[in-house]
C-alpha cells in the first residue's frame, strides 16, 4: 500500500469548514485509490506559487513530513501545471500526484467494461501528453499498450508519438462504440426515458437497485459505477419508465475525463427527464448541488427537465428533515421529492411523481368505435390506459389515455372518431 501525505493550498478566500470538506474528500479518494494517508498539510495562499504552488518554506515543512512518515507519495487537491509538479517532485524526491491524475487513477482501476476503459485511457492519455517529461517514470505502466519504439528517435519524441497514435486510435473506437449506442437509444424512442445523474455517492445506483430489484453494485465508496446501466422499472397503473444510471460526478472533475465520457453521458442527453440525486445527509449537499448543476452545464444537459431527488432523507432527524424541505422549497421553485433508497417505501414519492410524468406524456382523448370492433377495445386496454368504457348504441365511447404513436394509428382508421380531451 503506498503511503501518501496530502496536501490542500487553497485560496484564502475558501470558507474554512469547505476547506475541511474538500481534504476529507481527498481522504475518500485517496482510500479509494488503495492508498494510505500518513499526513496532511494545508496552506491557505493569496495566489498559488508559479514554481511550486505552495511557498518555498511550506516545501521545506513538507519535506520533513514526507521522511519522517515515510511517505511515497504526496497528492494535492488542487491541479498542478507539468513544471509545478516537476519541480516539486525534484525538491521533495518522491511521486506527486494531483487531484485530477488521482480520479483518473481511480476510473482506470474501476473501469469494466470496453466502453469505460476506452474512455478512460483517452482520458489518462490526454492528461498525460503535456505531462511527459515527468511521468516518464511510471509510463512503463502503459507501455504494453502502446506500442514499440522506433529506431534512432529519443526516447520522449517516440513516446509523443505513439501516445497520439493511441489517442488518435481510442477515438476511433470510442466512436464505433458511440454509434452502437445510438441504434440502442433509437429503439427506445417511444418510450420514456429517465437518467440518474448526481454527485458521486449520493445514491443513484441504490435507487435504480430499489426500483428495479435487479442486482445492480452500490459500495460506499466514490465512483462505484462508471458505466450506465438501464433497467425498466413498474411506476404503477402499468406504466413504466427505463432508468438509467449514470458515473457520478465530483469537484474539480478533470475535464478530459468528462470530455471522453460524454458517450455515457449520451443517455442522460437523450433523457425525457434527469433525477438529479442529493444526499441531502452530507454536510455539503449545497456545493454538491452546484458542482452537479456545473458539469451538466458542460455536458449542455442544462436545459432538460430535472427533477430534484434529496435522498437519504432516513438518516436525518424528523425535524431536520422538515426544516430543509421549508427551506429547499423557498429557494428552490423546481420540482422536488424526498426519497429514501434504503427505508420501506421511501421512494414512493419518486414512484409517485414519475407515474404522474408517465401519464402525462399519454395525452387523455375520447374514442368513439363501432362496438363490434372489439380488437381495437383491446388493443387500447393493451397500450394504453382505459379510463371509462360507455356503450352507445352500436358504438362504444372509450375515454383513454393513449400514447401518441397509437394515438396516430387510431387516426388512420375510418370509423374511429377521436376527440382530445
Ligand atoms: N442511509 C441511506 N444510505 C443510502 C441511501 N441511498 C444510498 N445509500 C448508501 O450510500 C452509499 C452510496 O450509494 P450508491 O448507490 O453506490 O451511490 P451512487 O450515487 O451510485 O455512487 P457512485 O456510483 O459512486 O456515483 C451506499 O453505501 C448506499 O448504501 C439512503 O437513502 N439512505
Ligand atoms: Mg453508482
Amino acid at each position: 500500500m503506498e503511503r501518501a501525505v496530502l496536501v490542500g493550498a487553497p485560496l484564502k478566500s475558501v470558507d474554512p469548514r469547505e476547506v475541511q470538506e474538500h481534504m476529507d474528500e481527498l481522504v475518500r479518494l485517496t482510500d479509494t485509490a488503495g492508498g494510505k494517508v500518513v499526513g496532511s498539510l494545508v496552506q491557505r495562499l493569496d495566489a498559488p506559487n508559479p514554481h511550486s504552488f505552495i511557498g518555498s518554506g511550506k516545501v521545506k515543512e513538507l519535506r520533513e513530513m514526507v521522511e519522517e512518515k515515510e511517505a511515497d507519495l504526496v497528492i494535492f487537491d488542487e491541479d498542478l501545471k507539468p513544471d509545478q509538479a516537476k519541480n516539486l517532485e525534484r525538491a521533495l524526491d518522491v511521486r506527486i500526484m494531483d487531484r485530477s491524475e488521482l480520479i483518473l487513477d481511480i476510473f482506470a482501476s474501476r473501469a469494466r467494461t470496453r466502453e469505460a476503459k476506452l474512455q478512460v485511457e483517452l482520458a489518462q492519455l490526454e492528461y498525460l501528453l503535456p505531462r511527459l517529461q515527468r511521468m516518464w517514470t511510471h509510463l512503463s505502466r502503459i507501455r504494453g499498450g502502446i506500442g514499440l519504439r522506433g529506431p534512432g528517435e529519443t526516447q520522449l519524441e517516440t513516446d509523443r508519438r505513439l501516445i497520439g497514435q493511441r489517442i488518435a486510435d481510442l477515438k476511433r473506437k470510442l466512436r464505433d462504440v458511440a454509434e452502437a449506442r445510438a441504434t440502442r437509444r433509437k429503439r427506445r424512442q417511444g418510450e420514456f426515458r429517465v437518467s440518474l445523474v448526481g454527485y458521486t455517492n449520493a445514491g443513484k445506483s441504490s435507487i435504480l437497485r430499489a426500483l428495479s430489484g435487479s442486482d445492480i453494485f452500490v459500495e460506499d465508496r466514490l465512483f462505484a459505477t462508471l458505466d450506465s446501466a438501464t433497467r425498466q422499472i413498474e411506476v404503477g397503473q402499468g406504466y413504466q419508465v427505463l432508468l438509467t444510471d449514470t458515473v457520478g460526478f465530483i469537484r474539480k472533475l478533470p475535464h478530459h475525463l468528462v470530455a471522453s465520457f460524454r458517450s455515457t453521458l449520451e443517455e442522460a442527453r437523450e433523457a425525457d427527464l434527469l433525477l438529479h440525486v442529493i444526499d441531502l445527509a452530507h454536510p455539503e449537499w449545497e456545493e454538491q448541488m452546484r458542482v452537479v448543476e456545473g458539469v451538466l452545464e458542460e455536458l449542455d444537459l442544462d436545459g432538460a427537465p430535472q427533477l430534484l431527488t434529496f435522498n437519504k432523507v432516513d438518516r436525518l432527524p424528523h425535524a431536520e428533515e422538515e426544516a430543509l424541505r421549508d427551506r429547499i422549497r423557498t429557494f428552490d421553485q423546481r420540482p422536488a421529492v424526498f426519497v429514501s433508497a434504503v427505508e420501506e417505501g421511501g421512494l414512493q414519492p419518486l414512484l409517485d411523481a414519475l407515474l404522474a410524468r408517465a401519464r402525462a406524456r399519454f395525452p387523455r382523448v375520447n374514442v368513439e368505435l363501432p362496438a363490434a370492433e372489439g380488437e381495437w377495445l383491446a388493443t387500447l386496454h393493451r397500450e394504453g390506459e382505459v379510463i371509462e368504457v360507455t356503450p352507445n348504441g352500436q358504438r362504444i365511447s372509450v375515454r383513454a389515455r393513449v400514447p401518441h404513436d397509437l394515438l396516430g394509428r387510431l387516426r388512420q382508421v375510418g370509423e374511429i372518431e377521436l376527440t382530445e380531451l
